[in-house]
């Protein structure tokens, strides 16, 4: 059974570029300009055409809302060209690639999917791609399904997996393109081409109803102080786009966190000293977004997982007592300086990437429970919330509905126009739809070092919050009255009403 909501979101039909228009080839040609592969309206000889066989397609890492769409645009492209490729889907992430665990993805598979949110046409994985037999498995995999072209739908870590398998095929020659399409709620894979990645405009919607709710709620109330941790594994860019659209009291943002070098200790007395003064302004209650990444923004917590990372790659299942004993004598301090209870949450397995598993770290509570002690205030009262997981399977926004059924087109027409190690891009999209732009950058424009797991590895750089940019100054000069008055604005939920202008996240307003 399906819900009305989902009936009607069907029938929505997305605005298709003008560029991916007819035949390819008929309406389109490539172009390079300052490093991008760009498309324009223009006539391309379709003779010098990619001859694509058939096609695998990868939603890659954690789901957000739209990544459907993107392969409702692949086979929607498919079907324009008149091609006959196959279009396979790596069930649960890119391991099923590897293992050639493939679905066929037929005309009856995308309609059922048709701007629907989550990415369950195909399950997701975060499988890292790094090894020699596993790039020869996809290879195999790829001659027995007579594959040639490759799609990962994913975000930096799925796209450093993209750029590691196009730079193997091509040392040993193999005939396989890959491309990237830039997806993750968080928002941190972005540069000056790649201006959003799909599901962040969702998400952060999503996040700022329910903040918007709480907001009314303690202004209701008026005896919590709310504590809300929104997603988002490294940068702010969720955290500070719903303070932009909610106005909580106060918003913590990771990047200027670990700029002004804080540590716990000095967090908890910026967030008690705004409690004391709206106290003495008769206000008892109100609310404190916290980003989920913080903790590895905090000074000397950093510090302390960059140490635990590295005891942890190479000795799992020690004790605990054993694993401090292996810290500096900083880091043990840092280690201290947590609330017990919290303590093993910095401990829990990495993923596959090396990366702490954030979500699990209730960074929301450890601040909470800082700023109480820090208090010593009977009047204080808190309630914690984390906004994560609803936000990345939800039905997308027309924008986003809209956005990543274009870089379907994109990404196979990259792939058509002789393109591999690329992602693909729509750029200028806080302009009216038809000045919207398509193209592709290299991935390996992208790549930078970082240490993983204690090893140096390739990965795709994390944009995080320009504390010089518009979103984040906009923010500042306004974070005193929005802490010191309650100026909350309540969102309500996402509006699917067709409009003629898309409701852009505010950040990507002032970025544009
Ligand atoms: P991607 O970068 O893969 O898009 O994932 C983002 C994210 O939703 C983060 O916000 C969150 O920290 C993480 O995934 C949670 O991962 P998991 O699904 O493995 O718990």
């Amino acid at each position: 059974m399906i819900s009305n909501l989902e009936k009607e979101r069907l029938g929505y039909t997305p605005i298709l570029l003008d560029v991916f228009k007819g035949q390819p080839g008929d309406n389109a040609e490539m172009f390079e300009l300052m490093g991008a592969a760009r498309f324009r309206n223009g006539k391309t000889d379709k003779k010098t055409l990619r001859s694509i066989k058939n096609i695998c397609v990868i939603l890659s890492g954690g789901p957000a809302s739209g990544g459907h769409n993107v392969i409702c645009g692949i086979f929607d492209a498919v079907q324009k060209a008149k091609s006959e490729s196959v279009i396979y889907g790596s069930i649960a992430g890119p391991g099923g690639l590897v293992e050639g665990n493939l679905k066929q993805v037929t005309a009856n598979l995308v309609n059922k999917y048709r701007n629907h949110g989550g990415f369950d046409m195909l399950g997701t994985g975060r499988t890292k791609l790094d090894k020699e037999e596993q790039f020869e498995s996809i290879i195999k995999v790829c001659a027995k399904k007579d594959i040639n072209v490759i799609f990962v739908i994913g975000g930096d870590d799925s796209n450093t997996n993209a750029a590691i398998m196009d730079d193997y095929f091509k040392s040993k020659g193999a005939d396989i393109s890959v491309i990237g399409v830039p997806k993750t709620i968080d928002g941190d894979l972005k540069n000056k081409n790649i201006e959003i990645t799909f599901g962040f405009d969702s998400a952060t919607k999503m996040y700022s109803e329910t903040i918007g709710n709480i907001e009314n709620d303690a202004a209701s109330s008026r005896k919590y102080y709310h504590f809300i941790r929104v997603m988002g594994r490294s940068a702010s860019h969720i955290a500070l786009e719903c303070a932009l659209q909610c106005q909580p009291n106060i918003t913590l943002i990771s990047e200027e966190i670990k700029a002004k070098k804080m540590n716990l200790d000095s967090i908890a007395k910026y967030i008690a000293d705004i409690v004391k003064k709206r106290k003495e302004a008769g206000l008892k209650h109100g609310v404190c977004l916290v980003p989920e990444g913080i903790i590895e923004f905090i000074d000397d917590i950093n510090a302390l997982i960059k140490e635990l990372n590295t005891i942890l790659a190479g000795n799992a299942g020690m004790s605990k007592e054993e694993i401090c004993s292996k810290l500096t004598a900083k880091s043990q301090k840092a280690f201290a300086s947590i609330p017990e209870t919290y303590q093993d949450q910095l401990l829990s397995k990495r993923d596959p990437h090396g990366n702490v598993q954030v979500s699990s770290v209730e960074s929301e509570k450890i601040i909470a429970e800082k700023v109480k002690q820090k208090l010593n205030d009977p009047d204080f009262d808190y309630q914690t919330h984390f906004l994560g997981y609803e936000g990345r399977c939800g039905f997308p926004t027309n924008f986003d509905c809209t956005y990543t059924y274009n870089l379907g087109f994109c990404a196979y027409y990259l792939a058509l126009f002789n393109k591999s190690g690329y992602i693909c891009f729509i750029k200028d999209v806080g302009e009216k739809i038809k000045e919207w732009k398509a193209g592709g950058i290299p991935l390996n424009s992208m790549i930078t070092t970082e240490n993983r797991n204690g090893v140096k590895k390739k990965v795709i750089e994390k944009a995080l919050v320009d504390l010089e940019g518009k979103p984040f100054k906009k923010f500042e000069s306004n974070r005193e009255s929005f802490a010191l008055s309650d100026q909350y604005v309540y969102p309500g939920p996402i509006q699917f009403t067709d409009v003629k202008e898309f409701n852009i996240p505010i950040t990507l307003k002032l970025e544009s």
